[in-house]
């Protein structure tokens, strides 16, 4: 087996440091590094600002070319870069390899874009004018990212910013550090190749909350993507707007699925196990709830038990592992205290509980969770990351419906049905009110060509696919007289 330090050799890494980085499989210290300081931080920052003005002036469809070669690099690596992912974040080596795909994926996507940054030529009011919006590279971005998509997320918002014009710095999780070197490894690679962009284009900062507010708070810095706890968006949102900088935020997700009568139970079943217990429950798209309509409950919920009943949970790096470690003791701990306040509250729980301790004694696995509730109480209606699925059931659609909508967060959402009525109206301005909605498809593993994102305490920012990328750009609008007069806009006659 390929140990870290070999990986982190391959990528040309040696790190060091007073900060000891462990695996969640074992707890094992597996690195150490370093993190910035106030004047490493104010350096980057000025460095990241000198960047982008070079970089801005580079024609578009060429920066694009430097995200294709990133994307070579990605996918010469992916094995090795997956694997990584696998040992810092403990999610099983597919969902390693998935997220490194996800990056290649979102590569691909920017450089199209790189020759599709549109906008408008706008009739205007006054003869012998043109009026027309034009999206211009806005700055540095800042990404701050989370330990669950220790390297996507950071992908989504890099390669957009990149074709933009805009120069990026990262501040990855403290838990996922070496990932974060190990892609901006890749980055310099691509860079070299490419041969005359500025070396600073891509920063990687290393640190704990304070590097991450140090980049909120800097006004030089227009837009701030976080992604993370709704705890964090909301101590770091009004940071940014105190400076009326730009954020976009990912934050928590309560997502659901609502199993019909009509619905393939087959599928269903396949759905709510990749999304309630891959990635050991510790993905913003994770399902947390589930509504089974009250006439096939007692078929599925056997079923999905038994299924849960022989899940192979152990070691993320062994290939017939379905279910990795939590992250971190504090996450198991968190799981045990939701389960606790469930039970409470009157749910009924199956599994749960710790798994592989005696192998593992400094490594989290959970039993993932079924919890049938009486309703959809207080513990349901707040996210834990951790593999929990609160199962509730419904009579009406309606009511299935308002309960569905009835949380804080905002982020995805599915139905299982064959009834195109239903169907429809879970996708209707009456229906699911989150950022993404599905039909037959469960509500984790999203495409990177939509917009990923949702509302309410999610946070409404939109990145990867569709048009996020113009929160990476600040948009112009331009008139130009070639006209001999100065008609004013409106009519307005003024003086002389
Ligand atoms: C996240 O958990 O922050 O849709 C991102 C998904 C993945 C991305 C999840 N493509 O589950």
């Amino acid at each position: 087996m390929t140990t870290t330090t070999e990986l982190l050799s391959h990528f040309g890494l040696k790190p060091e440091g007073q900060h000891a980085v462990h695996s969640p499989i074992d707890g094992a210290e597996i690195a150490r590094i370093d993190y910035d300081d106030a004047a490493t931080i104010e350096k980057k920052i000025a460095a990241s600002v000198e960047a982008f003005h070079a970089w801005r002036e580079v024609p578009a469809p060429r920066r694009g070319e430097l995200v294709r070669l990133f994307g070579e690099e990605l996918r010469a690596n992916k094995e090795q870069l997956g694997r990584l992912v696998t040992l810092e974040a403990g999610k099983i080596l597919q969902e390693g390899l998935g997220e490194v795909q996800e990056m290649i994926d979102i590569c691909d996507f920017a450089v199209g874009l790189s020759r599709q940054l549109y906008g408008l030529t706008i009739a205007s009011e006054r003869p012998g004018h043109r009026m027309m919006e034009t999206w211009h590279p806005i700055g540095p971005v800042a990404v701050i990212s989370a330990f669950n998509f220790p390297v996507a997320v950071w992908a989504w918002n890099a390669a957009l910013a990149v074709v933009c014009g805009d120069s990026v710095i990262w501040k990855p999780s403290e838990k996922t550090p070496l990932t974060a070197l190990a892609t901006q490894a890749l980055f310099e690679r691509a860079l070299k190749k490419f041969g005359t962009a500025p070396v600073n284009l891509s920063q990687v900062i290393l640190g704990v909350r304070e590097a991450g507010e140090a980049l909120a708070k800097d006004h030089r810095i227009p837009v701030v993507s976080a992604t993370g706890s709704t705890r964090m968006g909301r101590a770091l949102a009004p940071v940014v707007a105190e400076r009326l900088g730009r954020s976009l935020l990912e934050l928590g997700g309560n997502n659901a699925m609502i199993v019909a009568p009509s619905a393939k139970l087959d599928l269903a079943v396949r759905a709510i196990l990749f999304s309630a217990v891959g990635t050991a429950g510790q993905r913003c798209t994770t399902l947390r709830r589930l509504f089974v309509h009250e006439s096939i409950y007692d078929k599925l919920v056997p079923q999905l038990k038994a299924v849960y009943a022989n899940l192979p949970i152990g070691n993320p790096l062994e290939k017939e592992t379905l279910v990795g470690p939590l992250i971190d003791r504090h996450a198991f701990a968190m799981m045990e205290e939701s389960l606790s306040s469930a039970r409470d509250e009157g749910g009924a729980v199956t599994g749960g509980g710790r798994a592989l301790e005696n192998k593992f004694p400094n490594g989290y696995y959970a039993k993932p969770a079924i919890v049938e509730m009486p309703d959809q109480t207080a513990t349901v209606r707040r996210e834990t990351f951790a593999p929990i699925l609160y199962v509730m059931k419904y009579r009406d659609f309606a009511e299935v419906m308002a309960k569905h909508n009835a949380v804080p967060q905002g982020l995805s959402s599915c139905i299982f049905t064959q009834d195109m009525q239903e169907a429809e109206r879970f996708v209707s301005a009456a229906g699911s009110d989150c950022g993404i909605a599905n039909v037959n498809i469960g509500p984790s593993g999203a495409e990177i060509g939509g917009a990923f994102g949702g509302e309410k305490e999610t946070g409404g920012g939109r990145e990867s696919g569709s048009d996020s990328w113009k929160a990476y750009m600040r948009r112009q609008t331009a008139t130009v007289n070639y006209s001999d007069a100065l008609p004013l806009a409106q009519g307005i006659e003024f003086g002389v």
